[in-house]
């Protein structure tokens, strides 16, 4: 039986374990990246480990999240991480550089290799078959300090790809019908594997489009082969070299397989507020619009911005509109300067940012009250842009700049022939890596810069034999880490302070919640299925943990959010009948019995409603590595007993 394309990479990086699906492996990381917002965080936890120098092949800390200093908090932060990547081995690439998926893909991505990221949408490095994951910031460290990272071995899913693609429909159509298809909880437990014979038509920043906003249905990451698109793509970069073919062998076995018609598809969009909530630009009509935001990870590269530029040139954005566009890198934004694609954008109005992630993640542009927004980025949560009445829509970039000129939603194959967005692949692609700087040769001349905005990170406790609290909150399905722990321009800035943080716990749900569960001295969170989707943000576990938070009890769990649950010694517990969500309330008194015991060494746990003098059975899948990490009270404490100096 033959290995599909990530079972080969995952084979050639096996440290431990057996690969069949949902056994517990580990493998060897060659890459890592961190952003400054999970980055602050990873850092400080990897210097917690007291170990010199990163032992991967490449380890970068992008600077793309917190660029709007409005104080001196994330400037503080930027200067912490560059020196402190400096004194560890690491490669710095400063702000106006590029976002960390757009960066690492131009420059560093090497198909075949391992990358693991501290930012859910990591597996952008898929588009150029690179076996990228996601993960939480400690996860990150504990791989830049050379150890092993642990995943249950994933099951295969294939999509494949059949036809070609017509003009004016794009990536982001695709995976907005895979989304479609399969929900935001589809892919978890799953690699997506894209096949097929529309995979040649496609290039690596359509790809890349793809594999990014696989993070929204959840999968451990999606990968298109390496071929030649991939080829020409690394020769345009100047990096032919880190060139090699790889794809599944032909008798590969899938666990599952879908198809997309790329003949068949039509422009797509996502309604607020979820990623999945998919429907074609003609169903949802011309509704009126807002604000148009055309860049984030997803929609960023040079090919993107040059169709927008085309669709641009000569044209006046409409007055009710305000349009917005971020080129995705350095090297994008440089190449439009130089080839007077960016006077055309600028001249047709549109306000242009620098090269980071901006209103994706609600730095700056939050829209007005009750605003239509249409984004090209990847996640339209409840609140994420800043504005919590505003309404976002995931679009093409092809959607997002007609509709910026019309007013209106706009399906652009009305525009049929009469625009030309043919856009040639650059031969050669701008190379200038003069932002990205090596670390110092001698890390003892580095002094780590910490500014009064870095406080100290909060670690638990060895677990308790016996757990008892007050159920604090409950909450529905597909609870987002966004609003767990919310981001937008005036909680961005305190991703380095956890108690300042802690008072917007889970605010989009419930603003009295922090407040409740610093009375009561913590407690328990009672959720429904795939709680805390989305980002990888550490924050959504490190902010319960300092708010005495023990467990979690849900109906299921999103990959990143249980694993950094488990790293920080909150358990992530799920019901075995899902229908006991509906006996525990809010404020019920809820207990453990034994727990530390049970964790270590198995068993049924029961957990007691002491208000209600019943009695729930509750079950929870770790690994024996994750029984001893849960005893210990977290990923920190156990690592720094077991790695090596
Ligand atoms: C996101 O897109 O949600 C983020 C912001 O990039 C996060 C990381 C973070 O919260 O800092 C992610 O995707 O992991
Ligand atoms: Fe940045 Fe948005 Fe991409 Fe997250 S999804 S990395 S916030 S651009």
């Amino acid at each position: 039986m033959g290995y599909t394309l990530s079972q080969k990479i995952i084979k050639n990086h096996l440290i431990s374990g057996t690969m069949a699906a949902g056994e517990e492996i580990s493998i060897r990381i060659d890459q890592t990246l961190t952003q400054d917002s999970t980055g602050t965080m990873a850092y400080l936890q990897f210097e917690a480990m007291g170990i010199d120098k990163v032992r991967t092949e490449k380890s970068v800390a992008y600077i793309d999240h917190n660029t709007l200093q409005a104080g001196f908090e994330n400037a503080d932060d930027h200067k912490y991480i560059q020196t402190v990547a400096s004194k560890h081995g690491i490669f710095c690439s400063k702000p106006g550089n590029g976002i960390c998926h757009q960066v690492q893909l131009e420059r560093f991505g090497i198909p075949g290799k391992t990358l693991l990221g501290s930012d859910s949408h990591t597996p952008t490095g898929g588009g150029i078959g690179m076996l990228a994951i996601g993960a939480g910031g400690l996860d990150v460290a504990v791989a830049m300090g050379g150890g092993p990272y642990y995943i249950t071995m994933p099951k295969m899913m294939k999509v494949e790809l059949r036809g070609k693609l017509r003009k004016w429909v794009t990536a982001k159509d695709i995976i907005l019908d895979v989304l479609r298809q399969i929900s935001v909880k589809g892919g978890v437990g799953y690699i997506l594997e894209y096949a097929g014979e529309g995979v040649k038509t496609l290039s690596v920043p359509e790809r890349a489009t793809i594999t990014n906003m696989g993070a929204e249905h959840g999968a451990t990451t999606s990968i298109f082969p390496s071929d030649e698109v991939t080829l020409e793509f690394l020769k345009a970069q100047g990096r032919e070299g880190d060139w090699s073919e790889l794809k599944a062998d032909d008798d590969a076995v899938y666990d599952k397989t879908i198809v997309v018609d790329l003949d068949a598809l039509v422009p797509m969009v996502a309604k607020p507020h979820s990623p999945d909530a998919v429907e074609t630009v003609d169903a949802v009509g011309k509704i009126k619009v807002d604000q148009v935001f055309i860049g984030s990870c997803t929609n960023s590269s040079y090919t993107d911005m040059m169709k927008v530029a085309k669709i641009l040139k000569g044209k006046t954005v409409h007055p009710d509109v305000s349009l917005v566009i971020g080129p995705g890198s350095k090297q994008v934004l440089t190449m439009l300067a130089e080839n007077g694609a960016l006077a055309d954008m600028i001249d047709a109005g549109a306000r242009i940012l620098e090269s980071a992630c901006g209103p994706c993640i609600g730095m700056g542009q939050s829209p007005k009250t009750d605003a239509i927004s249409l984004r090209t980025n990847n996640r339209n949560f409840y609140g994420r842009s800043g504005t919590m009445s505003a309404q976002v829509y995931l679009v093409s970039p092809e959607v997002a700049a007609v509709s910026a000129l019309t007013g209106v939603l706009t399906n652009p194959c009305d525009l049929g022939d009469t625009v030309d967005i043919s856009v040639e692949m650059p031969k050669k692609f701008k190379v200038n890596d003069n932002m990205v700087i090596p670390p110092a040769e001698n890390s003892a001349d580095v002094e780590v810069v910490r500014g009064p905005n870095i406080k100290p990170f909060p670690i638990n406790k060895p677990l308790a034999e016996d757990v008892e609290g007050v159920s604090l909150i409950k909450v529905e399905d597909n609870i987002t880490t966004d609003h767990i722990m919310p981001s937008n321009a005036k909680l961005l800035p305190y991703r380095s302070n956890i108690p300042y943080l802690s008072d917007y716990c889970l605010a989009p749900c419930d603003e009295n919640f922090s407040k409740r569960a610093k009375e009561n001295g913590g407690g328990f969170i009672i959720a429904g299925s795939n709680y805390g989707q989305g980002s990888s943000r550490e924050h959504a576990a490190l902010v319960p943990l300092y708010l005495g938070i023990k467990a979690v009890i849900a109906k299921s769990f999103a990959r990143i959010h249980m694993a950094n649950l488990i790293n920080n010694g909150i358990m992530p517990l799920t019901f075995k009948n899902a229908d006991d969500y509906d006996k525990i309330d809010e404020g019920d008194t809820l207990a453990l019995d034994g727990i530390r015991g049970l964790i270590l060494n198995g068993g049924e746990i029961v957990l007691k409603d002491v208000t209600k003098g019943i009695e729930i059975p509750v079950d929870i899948t770790l690994s024996d590595r994750q029984r001893q990490i849960m005893a210990a009270g977290g990923l920190l404490n156990f690592t720094k007993a077991n790695i090596t100096k």
